[in-house]
């Protein structure tokens, strides 16, 4: 089943929108998998942005990631890295459609609140980066039996 690893970065945590970024994956329909609540080493953050290396961003970025706790989770389900991406909305906030999570939320590129892998083969890589094996519980649910 196709993975994504979603990253509520620091300013969406300190902004008290972690449990609406939630509600938006769970609504949708997808599957949590993974989470947790964690401060950022220098050397996960500058991996997981390995490729903004040369970028005039890159050092912001990493301070920004670091500098505050951030909630790393996985989600799962049929095309979840591409409609998650949709639900995240554009990489600049003003440009960002009103209805995404950047667009409804969001005002600045360096501050736009959550991260979204994009594409499967970055999903799985950032979902290696950033969790073990046993972080991760792929789950059914039993739904018949709790519903009266
Ligand atoms: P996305 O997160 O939408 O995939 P990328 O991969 O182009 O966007 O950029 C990664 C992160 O780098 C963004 N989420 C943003 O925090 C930061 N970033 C991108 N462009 C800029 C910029 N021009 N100035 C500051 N930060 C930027």
């Amino acid at each position: 089943m196709e993975r994504s690893f979603i990253m509520i970065k620091p300013d969406g945590v300190q902004r008290n929108l972690v449990g609406e970024i939630i509600r938006r994956f769970e609504t949708k329909g997808f599957t949590l998998v993974g989470l947790k609540l964690m401060a950022v080493p220098r050397e996960l953050a500058e991996k997981h942005y390995d490729v903004h290396k040369d970028r005039p961003f890159f050092s912001g970025l990493v301070e920004f990631i670091t500098s505050s706790p951030v909630i790393a989770m996985v989600w799962e389900g049929e095309g979840v890295v591409t409609s998650a991406r949709k639900i995240i909305g554009a990489t600049n906030p003003l440009s960002a459609e009103l209805g995404t999570i950047r667009g409804d939320y969001g005002v600045s590129v360096g501050r736009n609140l959550i991260h979204g892998s994009d594409a499967i083969e970055t999903a799985q890589r950032e979902i290696k980066l950033w969790f073990s094996e046993e972080e991760l519980t792929s789950w059914e649910p039993s739904i018949k039996s709790w519903l009266y």
